[in-house]
């Protein structure tokens, strides 16, 4: 059902100083920038190995990141996990009791459809699906 860590999402005040200092530290770039407006961040990817850190700024103050950073401060916000079959995933999560926040998927950063279950059902992990476009 699980596929691979597909990315951490670690929410941050501001990607131009996670970019700086990923680039004098890690001498590190990162391999793909965007804005999620549906979600109210722009996030910013560094590839590790096979998965990404994905750092997340929001961009308005309504959204779910902005309300994370005003209560607990900079941290690891989500873990998102690839799935073959995201409609099928989260029916069988629900089926076990995990709290589904979106009854649909919703298109995420680089065009994957995302669905999260809340921390709450989870151990206190925000858990993000996460399916490529073409699977
Ligand atoms: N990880 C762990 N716990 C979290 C959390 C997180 N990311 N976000 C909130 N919580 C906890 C809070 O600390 C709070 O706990 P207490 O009641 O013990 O204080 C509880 O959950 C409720 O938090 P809240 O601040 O009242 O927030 P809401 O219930 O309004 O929203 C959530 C929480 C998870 C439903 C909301 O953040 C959400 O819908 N998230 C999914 C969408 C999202 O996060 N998008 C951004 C990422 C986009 C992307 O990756 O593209």
């Amino acid at each position: 059902m699980l596929k691979k860590i597909d990315h951490i999402g670690i929410a941050v005040h501001s990607l131009q100083e996670v970019k700086s200092v990923f680039q004098s530290v890690f001498s590190l770039e990162p391999d793909y920038q965007e804005e999620v407006e549906d979600q109210g961040v722009k996030v910013a990817g560094f590839q590790i190995g096979e998965t990404h850190l994905e750092f997340l700024e929001p961009t308005r103050a309504d959204s779910p990141v902005a309300k994370y950073l005003e209560k607990r401060g900079q941290g690891i916000h989500h873990i998102a996990i690839n799935v073959d079959n995201i409609h099928r995933t989260m029916e069988q999560i629900e089926q076990q009791g995990l709290k589904l926040i979106d009854r649909q998927p919703r298109t995420g950063a680089g065009g994957k459809q995302i669905a999260f279950a809340h921390p709450k059902s989870l151990f206190g992990i925000l858990l993000e699906l996460t399916q490529a476009p073409s699977e």
